[in-house]
């Protein structure tokens, strides 16, 4: 540290120098976050300095956390699903797997995951000591179910399902793992820090929540298509008791026992989600996802009058093509399998596209 701090405005052109070696989100097609809605950032302002961490001191703030908790319920077909704010999908499939390993005592405990899995769960199997057990893919990058049945054994604490993939998009036939999940007795967590907030608006939704019976836990990310701040994420349970097999005792704090994997949690990003939700309304969601989709089909339209196939239809915002070049000064990614990878998220505008289509034209001429 210096001995002496620094003049405020020589940290301030520091901080900012900084701050404009960052890209901005204009042209960055690889993101799963998007800058927050306006009602986000300035909620999330408001609410800068709160604990969740200790909810008896801010008990308004931890009012927003069970309204959050309410809302993505309901949306998920469960008013009364049990929950907490985490600080993403990864907190939240860490902590699914968690009440999955403890609800089964068994000797030597693996989970099914399909092979599109986020590497969260390899992060949650590793702390965990779980054996991850992988189900391979159908032709469309979806879970293939056929093969789940021959992995699942009297070890298995869990069976896991996605609901847009984070590298293609697809949604997993949950309708048959929920029947898996009741015919074995396994406990079923839907991974759907993406999808989560992306079908439920559609025109179509897919199946994939609560209202499946077999269906034990969902994980939905507001910092994703929620437009929420970072860190918001959500993990929703079918039973909220499932939550106190995780708690410890916390004789000081305002709670005596507490069930969270982090110990000091922003309040910030919790108002920041309920803010967008209340604000946008189911109507206002689905005419952002119509807009999102709306664009995703444009771009694979686009891409494939320039020559370049799309590697599957994708189920939600995900576009993904036999493509291996980007244009300079645009980010996209690439998959596992050499897809070139872009996330249709609301920053993504038609006007961005256009541009990306021109560029991609030009680069290729
Ligand atoms: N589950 C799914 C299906 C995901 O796609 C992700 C993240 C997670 C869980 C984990 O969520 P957290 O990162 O909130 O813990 N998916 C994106 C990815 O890894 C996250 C991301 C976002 C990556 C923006 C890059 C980026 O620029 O691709």
């Amino acid at each position: 540290m210096r001995d002496v701090g620094c003049p405020e405005e020589d940290l301030f052109s520091f901080l900012s120098s900084k701050r404009r070696e960052d890209l901005g989100y204009r042209n960055i097609l690889s993101s799963m976050c998007t800058p927050p809605h306006p009602v986000a950032a300035r909620a999330h302002a408001m609410f800068l300095e709160t604990n969740l961490g200790d909810p008896g001191l801010f008990p308004g703030t931890a009012a927003l956390e069970d309204l959050l908790v309410r809302r993505l319920g309901t949306l998920m077909h469960l008013p009364d699903a049990g929950g907490y704010a985490t600080s993403g999908g990864t907190e939240s499939n860490i902590q699914a797997l968690r009440i999955a390993k403890r609800l089964k005592q068994a000797e030597s405990p693996n989970v099914v995951i399909p092979a599109s899995s986020h590497f969260s769960f390899t992060k949650a199997c590793d702390i965990l000591g779980l054996e991850m057990r992988t189900v391979p893919l159908d032709a469309e990058f979806r879970m293939d179910t056929g093969a789940v049945d021959a992995l699942v054994d009297e070890n298995t604490v869990a069976l896991v399902g996605v609901v847009g993939t984070t590298e293609y998009g697809m949604v997993d036939p949950i309708s048959r793992l929920s029947e898996i999940a009741l015919d074995r007795n396994v406990f079923l967590h839907v991974d759907a820090a993406f999808g989560g907030m992306v079908v439920p608006f559609l025109d179509r939704p897919i199946p994939f929540d609560f209202r499946l019976p077999g269906v034990s836990s969902v994980s939905v990310d507001p910092h994703k298509m929620g437009m929420s701040t970072i860190p918001a994420g959500c993990l929703l349970t079918r039973s909220p008791e499932w939550f106190s097999c995780l708690n410890v005792d916390t004789p000081y704090l305002t709670v005596k026992r507490e069930c969270t994997l982090a110990g000091t949690r922003p309040g910030a990003s919790v108002a920041a989600a309920v803010a967008v939700l209340e604000y946008l309304g189911m109507d206002g969601m689905r005419a952002v996802v119509a807009g999102c989709m709306e664009n995703s089909r444009r771009l694979i339209e686009g891409m494939e009058t320039l020559g370049y196939q799309r590697a599957v239809t994708p189920d939600v915002n995900v576009a993904t093509f036999s493509c291996e070049r980007a244009p300079a000064g645009w980010r996209v990614s690439t998959t596992r399998n050499g897809h070139m990878r872009i996330v249709c998220m609301p920053h993504v505008t038609r006007d961005v596209i256009e541009q990306f289509l021109v560029d991609m034209s030009d680069t290729n001429a």
